[in-house]
C-alpha cells in the first residue's frame, strides 16, 4: 500500500479549484450503478482550464519522482490529457489504449512505440473501484509490458487502493476523498452534515474487485438502502425542520398527490373555479396573483376557504428577485398582500441572502409561516440558471433551512430534506411557441428524482380540467411509487 500521502498547501488549493470549477459537486446524483451518490466528481472539465491541468501534471509528476519507468499511459478519456502533460514535463514516451481495437488494419489496441519488457506508469484521473485501471493494465501486461506504479488524481476510497494492492501495484494519489471534505469543510463550502453523508456513503459502498474484472459491491443492507433512487416523502418529512414542508409533505401523503397544478387565468372567477375543480387531485395550486385583473382580498380568502375544504396548499409563483426592503413590501403590502394567504412563495438567489430576509420578515410581520422555494433552475430554452448559479441557489437554500424548504429545479438538488418542485409537464414532451420545455411526469420523478410535477396548461386546457388533473394525479404517483418500489 501507498504511504500517505504528504498534503500541502498545493493539495489543498488543488481541492479549493476542483471545487470552483464544479469537478467535485455535492448533493444527490444517480450514478452508473443506480446507486444514489451524495458526491459526484468529474475531472473532465479540467480540459477547459489548462493552469489547473497544468498544476495537476506537476502534482502527478512529483508523486511518481521515486517510481522507475519507461513509459506512461493514460486511462481513457479524463487522464489522456493528464498524461500527456506529464510525458512533456518528464520526456518520457507516452502509450494510448484504445476503447475498443480497431476493425480494420493493425488492429492494434495500444498505440505508441514500445517494447516489451519496459516498464509502465498508468496515469488514472479517479479511482473507485479500479476497474478501469485493470482493464488498461491488462492489454499493456499482454503486450509484455511490466505495470509496478499506478497514479490516480483522486482516490474516492471505496475499495480501489486494496484492489490495486491486491493485484501487487502500488497506487499513489495526489488526494483522497476524506481529505478533500476536510478541506472543503474547513473552508465552510460544505456543511459537516454533508461530509458525513459522504463519509457514511464511501463507508457502505465499498467494491471489490473479482479475477475476471468485475465490481462486486459489498452487500452490506445499508449499502441496498442507498439504491432506491431518491428519498421517499416519508425520508424527507423526518429530516426537515422546515414547518411548512412538514405540511406540505403530510398533504402530498394524505392524498396520494405529488401534483401541483398551476392556474394561470386572468380572472378571479376563473381561479376559483379551477381551483374547485382540481383541487381534490392537488397537493397544491400555483398562482399568479399579478396576472388575475380583478384580484380582491375576497379572492384571496375564497381561494383559502377552497384550500381548507380541498385539502390544497397555496402557492404564490412571485419569483421574488429584489433588495428585501422592496422584497418585504412587494410580499406583505400592495394590492395583494401575499403574505397573508400563500402558504409558499418563491425568489431567485439574484440578490442574495436579503431577499429571503426580505421575505422572512414579511412573514413575521403578518405572523403567519410563509415557506420559500428557491428558483434554482428553469424550465424554459436558454435559461441562464445553469452551473454556477444552480449551485449558489443551492447553498442559499441551505443556508436557511426555517425558511426555504426547497426549490423549482429540473433535477435533484439539494439535501435529503429539500424538495424539487418541476415545471415544464405534460404527459407528452414537448414545447410551446414561448421557449417553454415540457417533460414527462415519469421522466421528472424518475429519471430526474424531482418530487412535485408542476402542470398548468396540460390541465387548465383540457377539454375536462377534473379528469386531466385525476390523470396527472395518477401519472405522478405512479412513477414515484415505481421510483421508490
Ligand atoms: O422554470 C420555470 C419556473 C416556473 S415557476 N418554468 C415554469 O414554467 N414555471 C411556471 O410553471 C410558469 O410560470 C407557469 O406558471 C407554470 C408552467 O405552466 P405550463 O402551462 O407550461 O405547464
Amino acid at each position: 500500500m501507498s504511504a500517505a500521502p504528504q498534503m500541502t498547501e498545493a493539495h489543498e488549493a488543488l481541492v479549493l479549484e476542483l471545487f470552483k470549477v464544479g469537478a467535485i459537486k455535492f448533493g444527490e446524483f444517480t450514478l452508473k450503478s443506480g446507486i444514489v451518490s451524495p458526491v459526484y466528481v468529474d475531472l473532465r472539465v479540467l480540459v477547459s482550464y489548462p493552469s489547473l491541468l497544468n498544476q495537476v501534471a506537476d502534482l502527478l509528476v512529483e508523486a511518481t519522482k521515486s517510481c522507475q519507468y519507461d513509459v506512461l499511459c493514460g486511462v481513457p478519456y479524463t487522464a489522456l490529457p493528464f498524461a500527456t502533460i506529464m510525458s512533456a514535463k518528464v520526456n518520457k514516451p507516452m502509450l494510448m489504449r484504445r476503447k475498443e481495437a480497431k476493425a480494420y488494419g493493425t488492429k492494434k489496441i495500444i498505440e505508441g512505440v514500445f517494447q516489451a519488457g519496459q516498464t509502465c506508469l498508468i496515469v488514472e484521473d479517479l479511482v473507485t473501484s479500479g476497474l478501469s485501471v485493470f482493464e488498461t493494465v491488462k492489454p499493456l501486461e499482454d503486450e509484455g509490458l511490466t505495470v509496478r506504479d499506478v497514479v490516480v488524481l483522486l482516490d474516492r476510497q471505496q475499495g480501489g487502493e486494496q484492489n490495486i494492492v491486491t493485484r501487487g501495484k502500488h497506487l499513489h494519489s495526489i488526494l483522497k476523498l476524506s481529505f478533500v471534505l476536510d478541506v472543503l469543510q474547513k473552508k465552510e463550502l460544505i456543511e459537516p452534515s454533508m461530509a458525513e453523508r459522504v463519509k457514511a456513503f464511501i463507508a457502505e459502498n465499498q467494491v471489490t474487485v473479482t479475477a475476471d474484472n468485475k465490481a462486486q459491491t459489498a452487500d452490506a443492507p445499508s449499502a441496498k438502502k442507498a439504491k432506491v433512487t431518491g428519498p421517499s416523502y416519508e425520508d424527507k418529512l423526518s429530516a426537515t425542520s422546515n414547518a411548512v414542508a412538514k405540511r406540505f409533505i403530510e398533504t402530498m401523503l394524505r392524498k396520494k398527490s405529488n401534483l401541483c397544478v398551476a392556474v394561470d387565468v386572468t380572472s378571479a372567477a376563473d381561479l376559483l373555479e379551477i381551483a374547485a375543480e382540481v383541487g381534490r387531485y392537488t397537493c397544491c395550486i400555483k398562482t399568479h396573483c399579478d396576472i388575475v385583473s380583478d384580484w380582491t382580498e375576497a379572492t384571496a380568502t375564497a381561494l383559502r376557504k377552497l384550500a381548507e375544504e380541498l385539502d390544497f396548499m397555496i402557492f404564490e409563483d412571485r419569483k421574488f428577485a429584489d433588495i428585501g426592503n422592496t422584497v418585504k413590501l412587494q410580499c406583505s403590502a400592495g394590492r395583494y398582500k401575499i403574505a397573508q394567504w400563500a402558504d409558499f412563495v418563491n425568489c431567485h438567489a439574484l440578490p442574495g441572502p436579503g431577499v429571503v430576509d426580505g421575505l422572512k420578515a414579511a412573514a413575521e410581520e403578518v405572523k403567519r409561516d410563509v415557506g420559500i422555494v428557491v428558483l434554482a433552475q428553469m424550465s424554459s430554452a436558454g435559461s441562464l440558471a445553469t452551473g454556477e448559479y444552480t449551485t449558489k441557489s443551492v447553498e442559499l437554500a441551505r443556508q436557511y433551512p426555517q425558511e426555504v424548504f426547497g426549490f423549482i429545479g429540473q433535477e435533484r438538488l439539494g439535501d435529503e430534506a429539500h424538495l424539487v418542485m418541476t415545471p415544464g409537464v405534460k404527459l407528452a414532451a414537448g414545447g410551446d411557441a414561448l421557449g417553454q420545455q415540457y417533460n414527462t411526469p415519469q421522466s421528472v420523478l424518475v429519471e430526474k428524482n424531482c418530487d412535485v410535477i408542476i402542470v398548468g396548461r396540460g390541465i387548465t386546457s383540457a377539454t375536462s380540467r377534473a379528469e386531466a388533473a385525476a390523470e396527472y394525479q395518477k401519472a405522478g404517483w405512479a412513477a414515484y411509487e415505481a421510483r421508490q418500489a
